[in-house]
């Protein structure tokens, strides 16, 4: 049925997707379409079945189909889908952002990520009223035309980083330097500083692989930025909610001008978001010059599933006289306390997700299979190399073709992970531990065939 289906697809959709990084560009093949998807599983339109390490590029942290959300998103859909016009949900989600994130402290919700880094540039451009901005090779912050230069993600996977169709007097405004390189950090803002409207960082670029900052590196560019006057966005849409409740901000204790979110925050409903200093954020209309909108933005459906799902993850904030939940939570006016704290969850995710690529890790060493995991929290990517990963460049030298081959193999034993070296696997809270054990299992199999 899959293949019918994709048949059908290429004459609707270029090549057959609506997202690139699912056309399998990366590992090659085929896509399989998704029949339905419950908790860590995902069934095709064939039946097969398939432990989910994808989770729709980051958003279901809880897993598929939650009850709670799903819930949530019907109690709201039975009240209207949408409105154009200011609704308590809205209220509700903001309080939840904000609790997580004492740097938010006015918010703007988009339909996507892309929107939002693309409205936090222009806001940081009309706020400092310079042009040029500093971005990371490697680092994806969605398709937003001055952010599509040496981009991650399906940049990286189809080797495209830098986008056709993106005027080059615009791209020049862009400059990207190395990820996690303090010399060349220190010349762009020697020799570019005072014209640099924003830089903005994936604190944790997770859309060449996984890697982590070295220690400093983004103190050095906290205190850079702030000796410039130049605005700090950290893109936290794969690791907002994600790697702690507060994202990479709490974890590293770095306070950014501005955050972008996205993913997480939706429950799996177009949402994104940006926020941070008022003072920056009130340029915005309807207060301010900077102009951005959107006809779906704070829609209700997709704020109650992600109210639900802040709220699954013990996401406190403060009890709003909204309370927790959807709509009929409002209704019943019965605020719910958060079900359990989120740094038990979080700390539960981490430990799982230990247990999987040190498992992984085990079982390439006994293949002899040179593997470097790079994992936090439940964000984890099996490089096919045996250098340690830091950038992009090392990211880019990894045998892409050994990768291929470990995700056609994983796939055929009923593990779906990122079709792409380029992207990371995601554990959710309602992987098992058999699922773990299952996959490590796998993993051996595969590698021992490699
Ligand atoms: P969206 O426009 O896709 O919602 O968000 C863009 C975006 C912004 N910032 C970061 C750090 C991101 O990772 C993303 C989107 N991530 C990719 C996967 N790595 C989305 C998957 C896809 O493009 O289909």
């Amino acid at each position: 049925m899959s293949e019918k289906l994709w048949k059908e697809a290429q004459t609707h959709f270029v090549g057959g997707v609506n997202s690139p990084v699912r056309a399998f560009k990366g590992v090659g093949g085929e896509p399989f379409f998704v029949q339905r998807a419950r908790g860590s599983h995902l069934w095709d339109v064939d039946a097969n079945e398939y432990v989910d390490y994808v989770g729709s590029w980051g958003p279901m942290i809880l897993g598929h189909a939650h009850p709670r959300v799903v819930q949530a998103v019907m109690d709201a859909a039975r009240e209207g889908t949408s409105f154009g016009i200011p609704n308590p949900h809205e209220i509700r989600l903001a309080q939840l952002v904000k609790a997580a994130f004492p740097s938010i402290e006015k918010v703007r919700f988009t339909s996507s990520g892309t929107e939002a880094t693309m409205s936090a540039i222009r806001l940081a451009r009309g706020f400092t009223k310079r042009d040029k901005i500093l971005k990371f090779d490697g680092c994806y912050h969605g398709h937003g035309d001055s952010l599509l230069v040496k981009a991650g993600s399906g940049g990286a996977t189809f080797g495209v980083p830098d986008s056709a169709g993106v005027p080059s007097a615009l791209a020049q405004l862009t400059h990207t330097i190395p990820f996690n390189d303090f010399v060349a950090l220190e010349s762009i803002f020697k020799s570019q500083g005072k014209e640099l409207a924003a830089v903005i960082i994936e604190p944790i670029p997770a859309n060449a692989g996984l890697f982590l900052p070295k220690t400093g590196f983004l103190e050095k560019l906290r205190e850079l930025t702030q000796q410039h006057g130049v605005v700090l966005i950290f893109d936290e849409v794969i690791s907002g909610f994600r790697v702690a409740a507060g994202g990479a901000q709490e974890i590293y204790g770095i306070k950014p001008d501005l955050t972008t979110l996205g993913k997480i925050i939706g429950g799996g409903l177009p949402v994104g978001a940006f926020g941070g200093r008022a003072e920056i954020m009130d340029c915005l209309a309807p207060l301010g010059s900077v102009y951005q909108a959107g006809t779906l933005s704070g829609n209700p459906l997709a704020m109650a599933a992600g109210i639900a799902t802040l709220t699954e993850l013990g996401v406190g904030g403060r009890m709003g006289e909204w309370g927790n939940g959807g709509m009929g939570a409002m209704e019943r006016g019965r605020p719910r306390e958060p079900k359990q704290d989120a740094k038990a969850l979080y700390n539960k995710l981490d430990a799982r997700t230990e247990k999987l690529a040190t498992g992984i890790g085990e079982a390439a060493k006994k293949a002899k299979i040179p593997v470097m995991q790079n994992r936090i929290g439940s964000i984890f990517c099996t490089f096919f190399t045996d250098k340690p990963i830091a950038n992009y460049d090392d990211a880019k030298s990894c045998d892409k073709g050994r990768y291929a081959k470990f995700f056609h193999g994983m796939l055929e034993r009923g593990f779906y992970f990122a079709p792409s070296q380029f992207e990371v696997g995601f554990v959710s809270l309602a992987h098992t531990e058999a699922d773990i054990a299952a996959t490590i299992e796998a993993a051996g199999e595969v590698f021992a065939n490699l």
